[in-house]
């Protein structure tokens, strides 16, 4: 996974530069757009969880690009996607708001979302070098005992 990881990092890099080296840079900023699909899965109990139960994030190499968080609901409740300190940036009568990531997906049902990375960056500068970790779950279908699963930025 981590030697993935970083010859993916290396693959964007070179693609970063090359765009830039022909002056299309409007192009870059759609096309790497950096997204994690995750899936609603329910479990023993009447509860549910969101798949995979961690992300991990480098702030060097995955900040270039638009972060956006996909939410695929393929069961028959509605499931709910909450991440305390998270932060999604939506357009709402024409003005970039930013607001709590609480997202809301029916039954077979998919949402997304563009997470707001500056406040993500300035949380990691507020951790000083330390990884910071955002906990997510559904709210209508968690253990008490559950802490949910975990996006971890690496700084
Ligand atoms: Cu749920």
């Amino acid at each position: 996974m981590k030697g993935f990881r970083r010859h993916h990092a290396r693959a964007v890099g070179a693609w970063f530069g090359f765009v830039i080296g022909v002056g299309v840079f409007a192009i870059q900023s759609t096309v790497w757009a950096k997204e994690i699909v995750f899936v609603a899965r329910d479990v023993e109990d009447q509860q549910a969880v969101w798949l995979p139960s961690e992300i991990i994030i480098y702030r060097n190499t995955d900040f270039r690009e638009s972060l956006i968080f996909r939410f695929d609901n393929p069961t028959a409740r509605t499931h709910v996607f909450e991440a305390p300190g998270l932060f999604e940036s939506v357009e709402e009568s024409g003005v970039r708001i930013t607001r709590p990531v609480r997202i809301t997906i029916p039954p077979e049902g998919a949402e997304q979302s563009v997470i707001d990375r500056d406040r993500m960056a300035s949380d990691v500068i507020a951790a000083e070098g330390e990884t910071v970790t955002y906990r997510f779950y559904c709210p209508l279908h968690r253990a008490d005992a559950d802490l949910g699963g975990r996006i971890v930025v690496e700084p």
